[in-house]
């Protein structure tokens, strides 16, 4: 369905408060609709403009709110919005009063009476796609820039909403369209066995549009960690000081600290923000061996933690991976982990160093584990890539080590991209639509007539499409605008 069958929500005039409902010094409510002017009228006086319906756009008006009684209720500045610029496309306007709770129900229920209906959640913004204003991808971001809690969630979300990705989708679009009239072309012509398309054009055209997707598909992992912090992964045998780190790095004691082996049982948690990037700490339940145990015994438990363990550095695309300076003897079981999760990012972090004298000797001891564990070449990768810090979490020394060699990992992977993927529903379309075209791509290998291809890379704009919203039903609207505020 396109989005000139989703019903048009413009005849309606809404209205709802944009800011939170609680008191305040200020608080604005706003309205948008053809009678937006007309309702607003009737509850506010100005001298300086007798007739709303007449106030050009882009204008503010001082005056009086009156309830239906005359009675006074409250002051305000009232801007005035027209057609088509505004920012639902509609005529609006917004009223900021004073920040009480009874002056702005009283308010919105006076304009209720006098014409305008409540607004659902983002119906303002439903509307401004409705409208043209903006895509749907924009609109996405105008709820992810309002839930942006830092520098790298804000800059993702302005970037989509000022059309980075949009214009990347449109990239995509035109090269599927090219594809798609060179493939449609030789359709019409086949029964004259004449083959227009170069297909090595076409084959070439279609590893770029792959390669393409392939880059957008691959930022989602960081894009999508991003949201909630990305996680990184603490995690060691049991007692090398996992829990003592994750305190240190959050600055408070979140996590229970004691000598007796096995203390945490649950993955636990907190967001710190490093140079603007959100991390989400994890501390884990310490690995050990455990076999087959009884249900209700405290092995069992344990065992219960030790895969949540597993699982958690499993997503992860951060491990800090802490290693107990004190017991050398335990090194070979903490580095086996790495046999079994390959990670981009690693931190050995060699903690309780202050128990040592000799610090050389702890990296000595780190060395030759590393070099009993892993056979050459898979050794020179571990060094080159991952650095190893020396640390104290008791002490709390080394911590800024592991900051800002967290920020100076992470750091190039969101700068790589020009436009990050951070929303799931953009990630499963293009996902779609890049297996599509790798079906086109192989068919054109194996030779498969043009006509058994057309399909898929129809399929394939149809999921490209569906992104922005040239293609839309009114199910993924609903979806998509009920999770934003009520007011935007
Ligand atoms: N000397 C010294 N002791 C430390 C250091 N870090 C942790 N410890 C001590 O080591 C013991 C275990 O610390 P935890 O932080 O609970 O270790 P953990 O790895 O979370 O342990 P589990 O949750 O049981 O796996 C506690 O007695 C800590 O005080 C350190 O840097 N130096
Ligand atoms: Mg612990």
């Amino acid at each position: 369905m396109t989005n000139s069958t989703v019903p048009s929500h413009g005849h309606t005039t809404i209205c709802a408060p944009a800011t939170p409902q609680a008191a305040g010094a200020l608080a604005v409510i706003r309205m948008s609709g053809p009678a937006a002017l007309e309702v607003a009228g009737k509850v506010f006086r100005s001298n300086a403009c007798p007739d709303l319906t007449q106030s050009p756009g882009y204008r503010t008006w001082f005056g009086t709110v009156y309830k239906p009684d005359g009675e006074f209720l409250d002051q305000v500045l009232l801007s005035v919005f027209r057609a088509p610029h505004s920012y639902t496309g509609e005529d609006s306007v917004e009223f900021s009063c004073h920040g009480s709770p009874y002056i702005r129900e009283t308010l919105l229920r006076v304009l209720v009476e006098n014409g305008a209906v409540l607004a659902g959640p983002g119906e303002f913004t439903q509307r401004a796609f409705m409208n043209g204003k903006m895509d749907l991808t924009q609109a996405e971001a105008v709820a992810d820039l309002i839930a942006s809690e830092n520098r790298t969630t804000h800059k993702l979300a302005v970037n989509q909403m000022r059309g980075a990705f949009s214009r990347q989708l449109s990239a995509l679009r035109e090269q599927l369209l090219e594809a798609a009239s060179l493939m449609e072309l030789e359709l019409d012509f086949a029964e004259e066995d004449v083959e227009f398309a170069d297909r090595d054009t076409l084959r070439n055209l279609l590893d770029r549009l792959l390669e393409h997707i392939d880059e957008l598909c691959e930022s989602f992992r960081m894009g999508n960690a991003l949201k909630k912090g990305i996680p990184v992964a603490i995690a060691g045998v049991v007692n090398a000081g996992k829990s003592t780190l994750l305190n240190a790095l959050l600055g408070e004691e979140k996590a229970l600290v004691t000598p007796v082996p096995g203390t945490t049982r649950d993955t636990i948690e907190d967001i710190v923000v490093l140079d603007g990037i959100p991390f989400r700490f994890m501390d884990t339940a310490g690995l050990r061996t455990i076999g087959e145990v009884d249900m209700q015994s405290q092995e069992y438990i344990e065992k219960l933690g030790v895969e949540r363990t597993l699982e958690t550095i499993r997503m992860a695309p951060v491990l800090l991976l802490v290693l107990d300076a004190s017991r050398p003897e335990t090194y070979p079981e903490s580095l086996h982990l790495l046999k079994d999760y390959e990670k981009e990012h690693i931190i050995f972090i060699i903690n309780k160093i202050d128990m040592l004298c000799n610090k050389d000797v702890a990296l000595y001891n780190f060395k030759k584990a590393l070099n009993n564990t892993f056979v050459t070449n898979e050794l020179n990768s571990l060094i080159n890539k991952h650095s190893t810090i020396l640390v104290s979490a008791r002490d709390k020394t080394g911590i800024d080590s592991i900051k800002e060699e967290l920020v100076h990992q992470i750091r190039p992977v969101l700068n790589e991209h020009a436009v990050m993927l951070t929303n799931v529903r953009h990630y499963q379309e293009l996902h779609a639509a890049g297996q599509a075209l790798r079906r086109v791509r192989i068919g054109l290998d194996t030779s498969l007539s043009h006509d058994l291809m057309t399909p898929d890379l129809r399929l394939a704009l149809h999921h490209i499409g569906s992104i922005a919203g040239a293609i839309s039903t009114e199910d993924i609207l609903g979806e998509i605008f009920s999770r934003f505020c009520i007011g935007k």
